[in-house]
């Protein structure tokens, strides 16, 4: 077949062959495993990644990580043109690729490309990131030979944060437009709109304002080192977890913060210090503090989320020119956090699934939309016509209106709207607070979280439960909910749900009541529920 040298691919693919019997899903957020069985489907997502390049005709983006994972895992994931991730129907593609049977691999390809209408005469350009994982670079290899052998070209960016690789793919298919696409260029871009943002902030003590992040001893640690010169004046960082000793995501990391909401090793923490923690590939990140005394609050995406927009909604309302505001959620998001925003801040709020595909989707039905998972991982992302409205202010109109025109345009650029972006976000964050002069106690007290307990269950397997209403109902297996909703009528102010992890081989089980013993003793009953119901394995869930 002109465009595809069959025989170069079963040569190629038999150097990457599959374990036999082993099926993978796209998940959440790509394939996600051990890193040993992850061979073949990188050198099958170099194949499809040339075949999508080849049909948008653009520049497609690959990413090796296992982002929040332990170490030995990891994963990939296949980015889009516009930086955003791969559409639904290719996802499809990438399952049936991954799992086909090794003399089915050139069928399963011309079958991809006849429904998809691939023009296997056109070029094909791919780009390559790669988390710090000891297995990535190998990994990354086996897409580079998958690229290669249908003719792509590449550009292997070699280790990058996630949302970096994101940025790198937009910039490319928007000929610069959006930045340049190199790694200085991210720098550039982010640096210079934070320091333009924070020009007119009050300037605290010796002009630095701290920040201590913890690197969850992934590709984090490297980046801000990199990016630290550019940030030359208003924010000093002080990095732990570097990676220099511990695991990846070991006791640190957001992931780890967020679930178990206590601080990560390795981090010395002193009472009211404002501190941050990123997650393995540097897509997440979360904040926290200690009390006077003594006691650990943590900040999670809801709660960035409910800064942010407010102070978008506040800038907004300056330069008064009706865009309208919107802010995406999970049904992870604390019941306080959307009482808030609805309640108090007066804007809409939108529940979808899990996985920021699904809330950047929605959230770019707005001019301005605020999507967040509680586990910190979200953007904001601005339409075409109200980022022209913005930057026609910043030039054209006068006073007021004209400085909060000039914020905004600065905002645009701090966001990486490719994707959630912990550095990008802890940037609006600092500018945030630097600005409005908060302290993270004031910060903190926009409302008071409802207790809440997140727990991980293990079945034989999870797809045995399936969910409706943005993950909020469960449709399987039968008595699931009927035992669920029994369970949460027994505690005040209480609501929970479960869901297979799409990154995970395990169960999540999401409760909140009105104290942090109910909502332990919900999250647990629920599940036993999941354990006896749904097929659970190995020990029975014990009591928080
Ligand atoms: C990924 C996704 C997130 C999702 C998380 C957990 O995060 O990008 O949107 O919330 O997995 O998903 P699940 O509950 O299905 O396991 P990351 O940071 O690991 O890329």
């Amino acid at each position: 077949m002109v465009g595809m040298d069959l025989e170069a691919i079963t040569k190629h693919s038999a150097l990457h062959a599959k374990p036999n019997g082993l099926i993978l899903q796209y998940g959440t957020a790509g394939f996600r495993t051990k890193a040993v069985h992850l061979d073949h489907v990188m050198f099958r997502m170099g194949l499809l990644a040339v075949l999508r390049s080849k049909q948008t005709q653009s520049t497609i983006g690959v990413m090796v990580t296992a982002s929040h994972n332990p170490e030995e895992d990891n994963g990939v994931k296949l980015v889009d043109p516009l930086g955003e991730m791969l559409a639904p129907s290719w996802e499809e593609h990438a399952t049936c690729l991954a799992n086909a049977e090794e003399q089915d691999v050139q069928s399963v390809l011309l079958d991809i490309s006849k429904k998809a209408a691939v023009d296997l005469q056109r070029d094909a350009y791919v780009v390559i990131g790669r988390d710090t994982r000891p297995s990535s670079e190998k990994l990354a290899h086996s897409v580079i030979d998958g690229i290669t052998v249908l003719g792509g070209q590449f550009h292997d960016y070699g280790l990058l944060t996630t949302p970096q690789l994101h940025y790198m793919v937009y910039c490319r298919n928007t000929s610069g437009q959006y930045g340049k696409a190199t790694i200085d260029g991210y720098y550039q871009k982010l640096s210079a709109a934070f320091a333009e943002l924070t020009k007119q902030a009050p300037r605290s003590g010796d002009g630095f304002r701290s920040l201590k992040v913890d690197c969850a001893n992934g590709i984090g640690a490297l980046k801000l080192g990199e990016m630290e010169r550019y940030l030359s004046q208003g924010l000093s960082l002080q990095l732990f977890n570097v990676g220099t000793e511990g695991r990846l995501n070991h006791l640190c990391g957001a992931d780890f913060v967020k679930s178990y909401q206590k601080p990560p090793q390795g981090m010395e923490m002193k009472s009211n210090e404002r501190c941050c923690s990123f997650d393995g590939d540097a897509d997440r990140i979360v904040y926290y503090y200690y009390d006077a005394d003594g006691h650990f609050h943590l900040i999670d995406g809801d709660k960035i989320a409910a800064l942010i927009s407010s102070f978008l909604k506040e800038l907004l309302l300056e330069i008064g020119e009706n865009l309208n505001i919107g802010v995406v959620q999970t049904a992870y998001a604390n019941g306080s956090s959307t009482r808030f925003l609805e309640e108090v801040m007066k804007v809409p709020v939108y529940c979808t699934k899990t996985g920021v595909k699904h809330l950047h989707h929605k959230a770019q039905e707005f001019d301005v939309g605020v999507y967040f998972e509680a586990n910190g991982h979200g953007t904001v992302l601005f339409s075409k016509a109200a980022e022209m409205k913005i930057k026609q202010l910043a030039k054209e109109s006068k006073d007021e209106k004209r400085k909060a025109a000039k914020m905004l345009e600065n905002i645009i650029d701090l966001f990486n709207q490719a994707a959630g972006d912990a550095i990008s976000d802890m940037l609006v964050i600092e500018a945030i607070l630097a600005l409005k002069g908060l302290t993270v106690q004031q910060w903190d007290a926009l409302y008071t979280d409802l207790p809440n307990r997140q727990l991980k269950v293990k079945v034989a397997d999870r797809q045995v439960i399936s969910t409706t209403d943005a993950e909020r109902q469960a449709v399987t297996p039968p008595g699931l909910q009927e035992a669920i909703n029994n369970l949460v009528k027994k505690y005040k102010l209480s609501r929970a749900f479960v869901r297979p992890s799409g990154t995970e081989d395990i169960v999540r089980v999401y409760a909140e009541a009105d104290s942090q013993e109910s909502a332990d003793s919900l999250a647990h009953e629920v599940s036993l529920a999941v354990f006896q119901l749904a097929g659970g394995v190995g020990e029975r869930p014990a009591p928080c």
